[in-house]
């Protein structure tokens, strides 16, 4: 391993931002945006330890270990379509239309969606900040100096480098550690067990019997895309209380399962099934191998992680900060205006309160976090977040109580039609551009590639079959 020391430039601020995802991209973006504007930025350094940007968008066909021998890191399958209207993600500064020139749906594929995060950032002459395929190692601070010394492997070459920074801006996403529990038994289960993480595509599960343990969104995707391959039946088992969306009849949802049988699945409730297949929808751990425990944040998966003064801000060094450490209800705009706050922090644009203002700022948001009822409480919390982050900052403000409005009607959109909610259309709350109807309904299309995607076929004989099936109240 060869090793090589850098210093800390006395005249220029140094900043080390770990990840290039979307949340590493708004943060170049923020730096970038304040450039234009005349201010001098410090010298930065993002860090990516894929061949390119996008994080969990910057789709891998491989599961469990790289061509590196890293750990794979994006959770992503091949036909993911956003789970969301896009109208709830859109960059404030940076609309679907000035990206794609037209109207699109409000339920674009993951390669339309990676389109259009790589254009903002492609748009920004940002690239050049990026070191890709290098793994950040070890982090870790200095009382003395002040500074952070960053280790870091260059997995092309295999050299192992240390640098110092004044600020390190952790965007290494918490979607890509599984979470996978043990359950009794599960160990003489024939068939394939997965999780999530390790799902590319349901292809393989038509004509089978499917469990998915959990009840979240990747249980409710991946059944969902199971039950459009053609599986023969989708079982969902729930820990906590079960989705209750008006499933089709070929899926239903079971409390836990207790254990199992060979093929067999026996549930608290005392039924029992048998499966071809199990997916573990399980969710994810918040891990960071890079980080000592004095640094790493601790959590569970939620919408206000505790420790993080205004969800972006350490408490336990307020040189370091996260992005997208939420679970999310708010996605790329949200993580812009983490990066524009952390952003005017480090340039001393905005002077951060004393620590015990902090802690008595981050209990105010946990009263209200604690008091929670339901997500609709989530989806105000978090847009009331973004909207109180956005008005720190030079970052457009866009109508957030709106799109908490789209929100709810995109969660009554699944109650109502778990398997067609993707058809609704929304209009942006910052172009005021009404989403175009899709040419083809997401159950029927089989293709979701970027040029199908935006290709205008004259006449969609799927359509019409579809709309034919949907008043019929069949689906398939
Ligand atoms: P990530 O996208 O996870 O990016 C983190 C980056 O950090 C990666 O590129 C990774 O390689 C890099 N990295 C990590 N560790 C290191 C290290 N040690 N050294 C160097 N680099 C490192 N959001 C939506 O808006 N719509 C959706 O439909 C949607 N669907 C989703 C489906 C799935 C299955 C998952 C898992 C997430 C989905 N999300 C969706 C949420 C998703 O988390 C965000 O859209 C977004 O990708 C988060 O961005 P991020 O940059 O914070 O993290
Ligand atoms: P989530 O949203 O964190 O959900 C995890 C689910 O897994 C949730 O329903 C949990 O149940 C369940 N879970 C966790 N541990 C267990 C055990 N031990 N037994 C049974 N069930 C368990 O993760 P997702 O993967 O669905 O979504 C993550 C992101 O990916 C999200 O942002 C999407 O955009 C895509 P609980 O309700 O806690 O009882």
């Amino acid at each position: 391993m060869k090793g090589v020391v850098g210093k800390a430039s006395m005249s220029k601020k140094r900043v080390a931002i770990i990840g290039a995802g979307p949340s590493g991209m708004a943060q170049l973006r923020a730096f970038e945006s304040a450039e234009k504007k005349g201010q001098e930025i410090p010298e930065l350094v993002c860090f990516e330890k894929q061949d390119d940007w996008g994080g969990q968008w910057n789709y891998s066909w491989r599961t469990g270990t790289d061509h590196y021998g890293e750990p794979v890191h994006s959770s992503m399958y091949r036909n993911l379509w956003s789970n969301g209207p896009k109208e709830i993600l859109e960059f404030a500064e940076y609309t679907f239309d000035e990206h794609f020139g037209k109207p699109i749906s409000s339920y674009p594929p993951r390669e339309v969606l990676w389109d259009y995060i790589n254009g903002r950032a492609e748009q920004s002459d940002v690239k050049k900040y990026v070191k890709f395929a290098h793994a950040v190692r070890w982090v870790d601070f200095d009382e003395g100096t002040k500074l952070f010394t960053v280790r870091v492997e260059n997995l092309r070459t295999g050299e192992t480098t240390s640098d110092t920074y004044d600020n390190v801006i952790v965007a290494a996403g918490h979607f890509n550690f599984p979470n996978i529990p043990h359950f009794e038994g599960i160990e003489t289960f024939p068939g394939q067990v997965m999780h999530a993480h390790e799902f590319r595509g349901a292809e393989t599960l038509a004509d089978k019997d499917i469990l998915l343990i959990g009840a979240s969104y990747s249980a409710e995707d991946i059944g969902s895309q199971a039950y459009k391959m053609g599986a023969r039946s989708i079982t969902y088992s729930y820990r906590t209380k079960p989705m209750g969306h008006g499933w089709p009849e070929e899926m239903e949802e079971l409390p836990l399962v207790e254990r199992f049988e060979g093929s067999t699945a026996h549930f608290k409730n005392g039924e029992k099934r048998d499966f071809d297949a199990v997916i573990l929808c399980t969710g994810y751990k918040h891990h960071y191998p890079f980080l000592p425990s004095s640094l790493a944040l601790e959590s569970p998966n939620n919408i206000y992680p505790d420790t993080l003064y205004r969800g972006v801000v350490s408490e336990k060094n307020n040189q370091l900060f996260w992005l997208g450490s939420q679970d999310q209800w708010l996605t790329f705009n949200m993580f812009d205006a983490q990066a524009w706050y952390a952003r005017d922090v480090i340039l001393g644009r905005i002077e951060l309160p004393t620590a015990e203002e902090q802690r008595a700022h981050m209990d105010q948001w946990l009263e209200r976090f604690n008091a929670m009822e339901d997500e609709f409480d989530q989806i105000d919390f978090q847009c009331d977040y973004v909207k109180d982050l956005i008005e720190q900052t030079d970052y457009p403000m866009f109508d957030l109580d709106e799109v908490a409005k789209i929100q709810r009607q995109w969660l009554q959109s699944k109650k109502d039609d778990i398997m067609n909610f993707r058809d609704a259309t929304y209009t942006s709350v910052i172009t005021g551009t009404k989403a175009a109807e899709h040419h083809t309904p997401w159950m029927l299309e089989l293709d979701d590639s970027l040029e199908r995607y935006l290709s205008e076929p004259d006449e969609d004989e799927a359509r019409q079959v579809f709309r034919g099936q949907i008043r019929e109240g069949q689906a398939r």
